[in-house]
């Protein structure tokens, strides 16, 4: 992180970045028969085909398609634009079998490998700055399979956006770790995370995405929400965001991701802070 400023195009470098790192799923396809390479790519060329015959689509629009298209690459931005109108069909697809937790989509800014912050009973806070804004949440819940067993050696990964909606690693002037941590839980499978509430998110509204949020007269915003990705061996990963009851747009997330499984119940407490339990049940693996 070079500007001092939050900006699209840092922002979406550094995710752009992040998810070239891991070369894994891209290695994962290289060997797909021909067969489902044409398929797929026919299939989305054909209905952008069918809508500009339908719709008529004039050589200015499709000039302007273009060069936005261009500025999505040069912002570094589609990691965001894929992850917040395309990942959620693809979560739901991924995952329509299950019968553990319902999960949600990842979003362009998880990070693997965040410092383990649990003791041997599965309590733990997240990486936080002195006097880091947001009401103080204490976060209790267990990780238990579909037949009820207790998984003790289950861990929680949690990220989430700070009070002023920035996540670290993709903002300027955050500690590299901040509000990101790996919780293993206790031999019962319990944990208790402490960390603070975000707030609701606006994706960056200065680079290309922004630009078609503008011109399509959308908006920007997304409820707040904690991230988690909860695993245990021999166990399906479950990859999740947890909303808060209240939020202004728990009903018009512009990444389409809540659902109403995934919607917390805190508890406000006399002394400021606040409390809330949320479980997990994890699918075996197939
Ligand atoms: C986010 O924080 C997020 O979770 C998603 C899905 C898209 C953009 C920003
Ligand atoms: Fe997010």
């Amino acid at each position: 992180m070079t500007s001092e400023v939050a900006s699209a195009a840092a922002s979406g470098a550094n995710a752009t970045a992040r998810f070239q790192n891991d070369k894994s799923p891209y290695e994962a396809v290289k060997d797909v028969p021909k067969e489902r390479a044409d398929k797929l790519a026919r299939r989305v060329l054909e209905a952008v085909h069918a809508t500009i015959r339908e719709e008529n689509v004039t050589y200015a629009e499709y000039n302007a398609l273009k060069a936005w298209l261009i500025q999505v690459g040069l912002d570094g931005e589609w990691p965001l634009f894929l992850d917040v109108w395309v990942e959620h069909v693809v979560e739901e697809v991924a995952t329509s079998d299950r019968q553990g937790n319902k999960g949600t989509i990842e979003g362009p800014y998880y990070v693997p490998n965040s410092p383990v912050i649990s003791d041997e009973k599965g309590v733990g806070t997240v990486p936080m700055r002195e006097g880091e804004g947001g009401t103080p949440l204490t976060w209790t819940g267990t990780v238990t399979a579909v037949d009820g067993t207790a998984l003790s050696d289950a861990k929680v990964e949690i990220w989430h956006a700070d009070d002023d909606g920035f996540y670290s690693q993709f903002a300027p002037n955050l500690p590299e770790w901040n509000l990101r941590g790996t919780n293993h839980v206790g031999p019962d499978g319990s944990f208790e995370i402490h960390t603070v509430q975000p707030a609701p998110y606006q994706i960056p509204t200065d680079g290309a995405c922004g630009a078609l949020i503008e011109a399509a007269g959308w908006h920007a915003w997304r409820p707040a929400h904690i991230h988690v990705k909860v695993s245990a061996p021999g166990y399906q990963l479950l990859t999740a965001q947890l909303y808060f009851p209240g939020d202004a747009h728990n009903d018009d997330d512009i990444a389409s991701a809540v659902k109403p499984e995934l919607l917390l119940a805190p508890q406000q407490q006399a002394d400021g802070s606040a409390t809330v339990a949320y479980s997990f049940v994890l699918d075996p693996e197939a």
